[in-house]
Order: C-alpha cells, then structure tokens, then sequence
C-alpha cells in the first residue's frame, strides 16, 4: 500500500492558477531557542480577484497557537487545520491576520525551514522551506514586503541577520537581545533568510558605479576568519562585473554571506543575506586546492548574480525554475571564464554537462528544462535545468550576438523588475529585441533528451557542401530544433580553408535536414576536415565520420580550443571504446600496442605545456569511467572499462615517460601559492603528469609523489600527490594517507578530500574501507558534505567496486539510502539517482540494483523525495 508521503500529488503547469489572495506586507517576530522558536506574524492581506474561496496558508511540522482576523481571535470551527495547510474561512477582501506558531529547529534534520548547525540557527526556504517556519502562501508569484524582528540570548546568539537593511537593535531583559530587519523590496518567502548565532564577521565594503557604498560582511565560525579572503575579493569582482557586463548596480546598504556547515546545496541567494555551504566560502592556500578556489569564486558569483536573476525579477511558480538558474549558471560561466581561461572554462562546462546532463536526459528522470510536472518540486533542482538551461540561454547570446542579447537582459529587467514570471517572458524579450522568430527555439524548453546531428559533406571543385540532419527525441514529435552551429573547414596542413571567404562560420539550424553550399578558393583535392559546433554553440551530440587522421589534424590546430580538446578526446575515447569492444568479445585485456596517430597527437600537446599548462592538462585527462560506461546501452562493461583506462594511461606514461618527468620538473613553481590562472594551469598539469608517472608504478616516481606532498606548501600540491599516488597502490600512499590525516583530523572540510579518495580507492577493499570510514571520528551521516564525500564518491565514482557482480555496493548504499531518508529526504533522493542505470548493466547487475531500487521505495515511510525518484527509476 503507498504511503501518504508517496502518494504526493502531481503537480502540472497547465494547471497554474494565479493566489486567491496576496500578502502585502508581513512583520515576523521570531523568539529563537533551540527546541521551541516562538513565531508570531502579522500580515496584510488582500483578495486577488472577485472570489469567495476562502483563504489557504501553506504550513508542515508546527505547532499553531492562536489565528486572528482583524484583531479578533479565531475559535477552532472558523478555520480547519492539516498536517500541511492552514484554511481560514469567511475573511474579508483586505485583512490583518496575525498568526502564532511553535518550531523546533534543533530536531530538524531535513535541513529545510529554521535549523541549527554548530549551534546556530539558520534557514533555507527555497523551494518550500518558508511553510515550515510559519503558516504563508509559500508560492513564488506572492511578493511581499519584510520586515523581520529576532530576539534571542546575547551571549549564545551575539549575531542576529535577516534580509534587508538592518534599522534598529537593542538589549532586552533577562540576557536577549533583539535585532530589526526591513527589507524594501517585495519578495517572495522562499528568498527569506535568518541567521542567529556565535559569529565572527569579516567586513569590507563595494562603491556602486553610481557611487552608492555597501557594507559587505561575511560571517564564519570564528576559528575560520582567516579563510575569507578569497570569497571575500570574488564577490567583489561579481559585484563589478554585473555592473560593465549587465549593468546591474546592487540595491540594499548591506549584503551579507554567512558560512553554515550543514547544507544541502552550494548556497543560497536570499535577498542581501546568502547563506553558503562552508566548503564555498572557506578558503586559504594550505586548507583548499585550486578546484575549490574555482568553485568558491563561481558560487559566490552565481548568488550574487541572483540579485537581479531571481530576486528582482523572479519565478512565477516552479515551472519557471530554470528562468532564473540557467541564466544564472550561464551568468556565471562566463564571469569565471573572464577571470581565468576562457578555453579551459568551457571544456570544464562542457565536459559537466556531458558527464552529467547527458546522462540524465538519457535516463528514468529526464525531464525538459521547463518540467511540465512534478511531485517533489526538491527533484529539480536538475543538471537539465540547471546546466543545460544555461547552454539553451547562450544559444540565444549566440543567435542573438552580445550586443543585441545585452539589449534583452535590458529589457528583460526593467520591464519585470519586482514581478513573477515565466520563461516565456525572457524569450519574449529576446524575440522583441531581434529579428528572430524564436517560435521555435521554444522547444528546448519543452522537450527532454539530447537531439543529435548527422553531419556529412562533400566537395566538388571550388565547392564545400555541407548537410546537417537532426535525430530528435520522440517527444519531439518529428519538429527540428533551432540551434546556433559554429563551422569552419581545415585542410590537411591545419590550415584555415575560407568558405565564401570566411574563416569561421555560425550556422542557424532550424530543419529536420539541411545543406549549405560554400566556394572555396582552391581546389582541394586532399583531405578537409570540418570543424563542427565550435566552442559547443549548441548542446547536442554531433556525429560526423572523422578518420583518426582528421582529428589528429583538428587536435593539432583548429583556431578553436575547444574543439582541439574535443578532436583529440574523441581520439583516445575511439581507441578506449575499440579496446573495450574487444576485451568484452575476448575476454580479457588487451595487449594491443599504442596507436601511433594518437601517441604522436599525446606527444604534440605535451610540446605545448610550456605555452599553455592547463589546455594541455585538460586534453591529456582521459574520459571518466562513468562517461565510458554511459557509450554502452546494455552490458556495461564496468572491469573492461577500469582495466583498459588503466592500460592506455600506462602506455602512453610508458612512450613518453622522459618528457613527463620533465614538463613535471620545469613546472615546479616557487614562491607563495597565488590562485592565479597561469600557476593553477602549473599545478594541475604537475598532477595529470604525476598521475601518468605513477601509474608505471615505479618506485623513483612514486617517490616523486611522496616528495611533493612532503615539501608541498599549499593544498593543491599536496593533494595532487594523493590522487597520483591513488593509481600506484604504494607504500609510499599508505604512508601519506596516514600523515594527511595526522595533520587535518581536526578539519572535516579538508578530511572530505580524504574521505573521498579513499572512496574512489578501486582495489578489492574498497567497500570494506568505505564501512570503517563511516565510524570515522570526522564521519556524520548528518552533514551532507561527509555524505557526499564518503558514500557519495564510493556510489558515484568508484563503479568497479559499486558495481561488483556480487551486489554488495547496492544492499550497501540501499541501507545507507533507508538510513538517510529517515533524516534528510532531499539528500537520500539524491544519492538514489545512481541507480538510475540499471537498465543498462548485465542481467545479473540489473536485478541487484532494482531489487535495492525496490527495497527503498516499497516501504510505507519512504519519503516523497526518494519515492519519486525511485518510482521513476523502477519505471
Ligand atoms: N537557488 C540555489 C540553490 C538551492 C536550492 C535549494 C536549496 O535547498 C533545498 C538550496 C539551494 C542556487 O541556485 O544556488
Ligand atoms: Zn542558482
């Protein structure tokens, strides 16, 4: 029998409905203590439109304690209460209601509504957290104006924060104190944020272009003020970008981020007070790497970028969620890449996207962008949303061009600025402002799965014809997709060929079968090379018969890089997925020698270290594991797949030992860890370098290793070590394993780099070693970090050991995922996305992992976040 939590209902867009009521302006009282928080609101309210339903407020897992109408105290049969709403009958068409209610933070574990974490109190409302703090109409297109009065112990809570700008604060009797917050601008309740507890605060301050001064504040645990900086100096820069690349000025006295241990997501962007996930503020050169710099320098950007995309003009309903994500990551995707490497940034994306947007559309949960339904609006926060949104929003930069894409966002902002809406307004700015009929665009909003284009060509004299396909997904109907599609031809010397007398071109593709004809100025009569959605213009899967010849030729010098990444991973994915083939068909690895092409193509890029260190670094990672497996459609070859990777990275360590041990060498860098583009490209090419060297599994490079982590002064370096060392199963791992953790057991965001390590670990004791971590003094199956870190790697990114044919991993993470749901719904949700391949595995495999699939989601208390999920992948 389903559960009530399983039967949630469906939630459709079609059946959108603006409020029965509005909520002008709402005075929130909040007397905080750990186990019983008093909440009082008083709200202004009025009817929206001519009706006479009644009023319905939104409210889980509280205690009511008195409802007013307009001064007078309602008895039990004038309203009716549920577990999940609040109906209040009979109320006039503007009304003053005042409601009070209990809370118990300290018992919340789903970490969703008022919480604590390290002893302090903090929230997070989006999508539908604010319901748990007080009876509302939790809804998005609700906006109403704040202000937010905290009382609580002086000495345990010295820090009291809400949205907005802070207006009065006093001692009260008996040890509280008390903190007023007035926030002027409308907002819907799931951007509402408070933060009471033992703080320290790091301040500086920003000059607006129109020379308005913001105090800026981040708040820390007080042993962490000395990791600030860098978060600190990012949000700077986002504050100056948004500025000269939008336009967009910031709109409050203050903003404020506070750092909180326990979160489910990254951050979150609440009016003026963003509360972050720690491992996204705290940093400094000895606790944190160069990745988590990138991160922390992204993150801070992308909810700061949230003021004007999602806060000044928000979602009408949750439909309408990738309005403001995709434009945000995309806003933020090219905030990074104008601070660091362009190039690199966008393979970073790219190959995210791929790895796990790819897969997703793929799968049990694919979904479009704009979602059409949903039981648990918690489940989309998606990669599709999310990342393949921010690739539908730079298609249209790219149809568009910048400056005529600049003149949308401008007018996208000021005509819905302080309002609710939907994604289709965004695109009616972009239509409005362009010639373009965006009609069709549409469809990337609606239709789940990856389209993939058919490329073929041919030339005749002075002639280069050029026919593109489309294979859509079936829920596309037959209708083609509009995509944006960069092209350029190459010749077999690499060099440019000017098609109508042009070096590069940006294709509109609009039909299901298409063909451009281009002259071309000499005769080729040799080999031409096409290179096709330069720079990834569009998020689709191209297939075009390139013989390895012609991707030596792009790898080694088509003008875009990323398309020479692209070129030169298809090389060495063609010799993996080959190998892989024939190991499954034989029956044991491979003793094949190195391709030549791709060990010449191995050896040119190493050549270009010097020049560009972390180009080079990206294109000599090999595929994941994971984006093998996701080339096979049944069988997965998971031991093939590990063993060949393996062999491949050996052989090609082994043909080009010398010049590894040197680039590693003439990379050394002295002199104080900056996170800086060039000397991060240093870095991380140092690691992919020792990686390959220590894979031979010789002692003089494994000692290499052990050398660096021990004069290594930042964590980056020293980390890098690990991961080298982790392909050698050397002593010399045991021994740095074991001082890394001497030397950080006291610091979880550091140990979550060990925990996931020794997780990824692929020897036959990975399980084993996964189970004792979790009685780890620094393990909590409470903090989501550490789950991530330790099961989630394990789950995630160790499949050879996941999936051993045995079906351990699976009972063992079904478990884990029982264990968690009883706690944290979302993040047992999350976890059970792994499972969403078993289709795809051996029979064997298959049944083990829909019988954990079917073990988690038949029983009666499975949450709806896991039951959905599951559900889905059960099929
Ligand atoms: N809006 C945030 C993401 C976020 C979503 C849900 C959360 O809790 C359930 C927390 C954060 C962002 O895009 O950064
Ligand atoms: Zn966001």
């Amino acid at each position: 029998m389903p559960s009530a939590e399983q039967s949630a209902v469906e939630i459709r867009l079609e059946d959108y409905t603006p409020p029965d009521f509005l909520i002008d302006t709402v005075d929130l009282t909040f007397d905080l203590s750990p186990s019983q928080t008093h909440v009082r609101s008083q709200m202004k309210i009025h009817r929206n439109g001519v009706h006479d339903r009644a009023l319905v407020l939104n409210g889980e897992h509280m205690t009511l304690l008195s409802v007013q109408v307009d001064g007078r105290a309602l008895t039990e049969n004038q309203y009716v209460l549920t577990e999940t709403t609040l109906t209040i009958f009979d109320v006039p068409d503007q009304a003053h209601v005042v409601i009070e209610n209990r809370i118990d933070p300290a018992s919340n574990t789903a970490l969703e509504g008022l919480y604590q974490s390290a002893g302090n109190f903090c929230t997070q409302c989006e999508p539908e957290g604010f319901r748990r703090i007080t009876y509302f109409i939790d809804r998005p297109d609700v906006l109403s104006r704040y202000t937010v009065t905290l009382i609580a112990e002086a000495d345990l809570y010295p820090i009291l924060l809400s949205n907005g700008n802070p207006v009065a604060a006093e001692k009260c009797v008996d040890g509280k104190h008390m903190a007023r917050w007035v926030d002027p601008h409308p907002k819907p309740s799931y951007l509402f944020a408070l933060v009471a507890g033992n703080l320290t605060r790091i301040t500086d301050e920003f000059v607006t272009q129109s020379g308005k001064t913001v105090e800026l504040g981040i708040y820390v645990e007080a042993h962490n003020a000395d990791r600030c900086d860098h978060a600190m100096a990012s949000l700077k820069h986002a504050m100056r970008w948004d500025e000269q690349v939008y336009g967009r000025e910031y709109d409050l006295d203050v903003f404020n981020i506070v750092a909180v241990d326990d979160f489910n997501m990254g951050a979150m962007e609440n009016k003026g007070l963003n509360v972050f996930n720690s491992r996204y503020v705290l940093a400094k050169p000895d606790t944190a790497t160069d990745g988590d710099y990138a991160g922390i320098e992204s993150v801070v950007a992308h909810e700061y970028f949230h003021n004007w995309s999602g806060n000044r003009v928000t979602c009408r309903d949750w439909f309408q969620l990738s309005l403001k994500e995709g434009f945000t990551v995309f806003r933020d995707q090219e905030f990074s890449a104008d601070m660091g490497s362009r190039a690199v940034k966008r393979i970073a994306d790219v190959n995210l996207l791929r790895q796990v947007q790819f897969a997703e559309d793929a799968g049990p949960q694919a979904h479009p962008v704009q979602p059409k339904a949903y039981r648990e609006i918690n489940n989309f926060y998606t990669s599709t949303v999310y990342n393949k949104g921010a690739e539908v929003v730079r298609m249209l930069r790219n149809l568009l061009g910048a400056d005529t894409f600049r003149q949308g966002t401008d007018l996208y902002f000021d005509r819905f600025d302080g309002q609710a809406v939907t994604i289709e307004d965004f695109v009616s700015c972009m239509a409005e402002v362009s010639d373009l009929d965006l009609a069709e665009f549409r469809q990337w909003y609606d239709v789940a799965g990856t389209p993939k284009l058919l490329v073929r060509d041919e030339y005749l004299e002075g002639q280069y014809i050029l026919n593109i396909d489309q294979m859509v997904p079936e829920s596309a109907k037959g209708h083609p997709y509009m995509l944006p599609f960069g092209f350029a031809l190459f010749d077999e010397a690499g060099q440019p060929v000017l098609l109508d007398g042009k070096a590069e071109h940006i294709l509109i593709v609009e039909q299901l079968s298409q063909s451009w004809t281009f002259s071309i100025e000499k005769n080729h009569a040799d080999l031409l090379v096409p290179s096709l959605n330069r720079g990834f213009t569009a998020p689709v899967e191209v297939q075009y018969d390139y013989s390895d010849e012609a991707l030596g030729v792009l790898s080694r010098a088509d003008t875009d890089a990323f398309n020479r990444w692209d070129a030169f991973q298809r090389r060495i994915q063609r010799c993996l997925l080959g190998r892989i083939r024939m190991a499954m068909d034989v029956g044991s690895v491979g003793e094949d020698a190195l391709p030549e092409d791709l060990s010449k193509a191995f050896g040119q890029l190493l050549l270009e270290a010097a020049q560009d260190p972390m180009f080079v670094a990206e294109c000599i990672a090999l595929p994941s594991e994971n984006y093998l497996a996701d080339q096979f459609d049944h069988d997965t070859p998971v031991e093939w797949i590990h063993h060949e990777r393996a062999r491949l990275r050996q052989q090609l360590a082994a043909e080009w030992e010398s010049t590894l041990q040197l680039i590693y060498q003439s990379h050394d860098q002295d002199g104080v860890y900056r996170f800086e583009s060039r000397a991060a490209g240093q870095r991380q090419l140092r690691r992919q370098v020792l990686s390959y060297l220590c894979s031979l599994k010789r002692s003089a490079w494994t000692q290499l290793a052990k050398e660096q982590f021990e004069r290594a002064d930042n964590m980056t370096e020293s980390f890098n070590a690990l991961v080298a060392l982790n392909v050698s199963d050397s002593a010399e791992f045991e021994h740095v394993l074991t001082a890394f953790e001497a030397r950080w057991r006291h610091d979880p965001l550091v140990m979550d780099k060990w925990f996931a390590l020794q997780a990824q670990r692929s020897d036959e004791n990975a399980l084993a070693r996964v189970q004792g971590l979790m009685e780890h003094p620094t393990f909590s199956i409470k903090n989501p970090n550490r789950v991530r870190a330790l099961i989630g790697s394990f789950a995630r990114i160790n499949p050879l050991r996941f999936h051993d044919s045995s079906g351990s991993g699976y009972q063992w993470l079904a478990d884990r995922i029982i264990e968690l749901d009883a706690m944290n719904p979302q993040i047992a949700a999350r976890m059970a996305s792994v499972f969403n391949t078993w289709k795809r595995f051996d029979g064997n495999r298959a049944a083990l992992m829909r019988a954990a699939l079917k073990k988690i989601h038949d029983r009666p208390d499975c949450s709806a976040d896991l039951a959905e999920i599951t559900g889905k992948a059960l099929g």
